[in-house]
């Protein structure tokens, strides 16, 4: 019943949301801010900024706006030494079966990533050329809750909202695919993604025909 299903990447395709723990970790403790996993699930599906203020919010001073855009370059540069030794053997199992799957049930596939590495990532993984678009995240204005990306992503497939199945691993990415109309697939435990309309643990449990 659908005619595309756009993906979120970290998470759901591939674990970078460890590499961004990582780096996120090391940038807060030279702040002098405590950084836990549990903290570190409020950031997942938020944009680079977005999570600097989260953090930082916890520290003991302020900052101007240039400390900030240094702290969130040198964030960024960790994550892509992190990133730089990816390769296909980090796929998350049932990744590229969930793709092939799509494919060959002949629907539209988009990748709706505020990551601005995204990317890098996908030829890391080798999946580049799976996706029919890859939003661009620098040129969306409103990261996830908003619907801004997945909507971007449906117009570009040239399919509406309503005709598309959005997956996605974090709360915030859950709520942009629910407010734009489309249905929501969670992947983790659906005590946490409480707005997604099936919750599966892995796309290895990925069944197009029951959603
Ligand atoms: P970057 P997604 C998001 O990607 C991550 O979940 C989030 O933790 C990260 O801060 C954000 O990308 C921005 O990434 O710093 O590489 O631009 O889940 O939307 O694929
Ligand atoms: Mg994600």
């Amino acid at each position: 019943r659908f005619k595309a299903v756009i993906f979120d990447l970290d998470g759901v395709i591939t674990d970078t949301a460890h590499y961004h723990y990582l780096a996120w970790k090391q940038l807060a403790e030279s702040q002098g801010v405590h950084f836990d996993h549990a903290f570190n699930e409020n950031l997942k599906g938020i944009d680079r900024m977005g999570s600097l203020d989260l953090i930082l919010a916890s520290s003991s001073r302020t900052y101007t706006p240039e400390e900030k855009l240094a702290l969130a370059d040198a964030k960024n540069l960790h994550y892509q030494e992190l990133i730089a030794t990816m390769s296909s053997k980090d796929l998350l199992p049932g990744a590229v079966e969930a793709l092939d799957t799509v494919r060959r049930a002949g629907l539209r596939i988009g990748l709706a990533s505020v990551s601005k590495n995204a990317f890098t990532v996908l030829e890391r993984l080798g999946i580049t050329d799976k996706f029919d678009y890859v939003v661009d995240a620098a040129i969306i204005a409103r990261g996830k809750p908003d619907p801004e990306i997945f909507l971007k992503a449906a117009r570009e497939l040239g399919v509406a909202p309503a005709d598309c199945l959005g997956v996605e691993d974090a709360v915030a990415g859950v709520a942009s695919i629910k407010s734009a109309g489309m249905f929501a697939l969670g992947i983790g435990h659906p005590f946490v993604l409480t707005e997604a309309d099936v919750v599966i643990t892995s796309l290895k449990e990925f069944n197009l025909a029951a959603y």
